[in-house]
């Protein structure tokens, strides 16, 4: 499954509330950089390497709690 942000399960691995938490320790609390930067830009705006900020959050966020789309994945 693509957006797994904390590869804590390895790629492919679940994405859960984890995901979050390490996307916003990332942008707010200087927290490690994603292991796959590209998972990163969950909302996938500008393809691999786009911006990762505030609207990646909200996309997970949608995706975890109201069944939004699929995050965007490594390359
Ligand atoms: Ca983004």
């Amino acid at each position: 499954m693509r957006g797994n942000v904390d590869d804590i399960t390895g790629p492919g691995g679940e994405i859960d509330v984890a995901d979050l938490t390490f996307l916003v320790a990332f942008l707010f609390q200087g927290g490690p950089v994603p292991p796959c930067i590209e998972e990163g830009n969950v909302d996938g705006i500008l393809g691999p390497g786009g911006p990762i900020d505030v609207a990646d959050l909200t996309y997970l966020v949608a995706f975890l709690f109201q069944g939004g789309s699929d995050p965007a994945g490594c390359p």
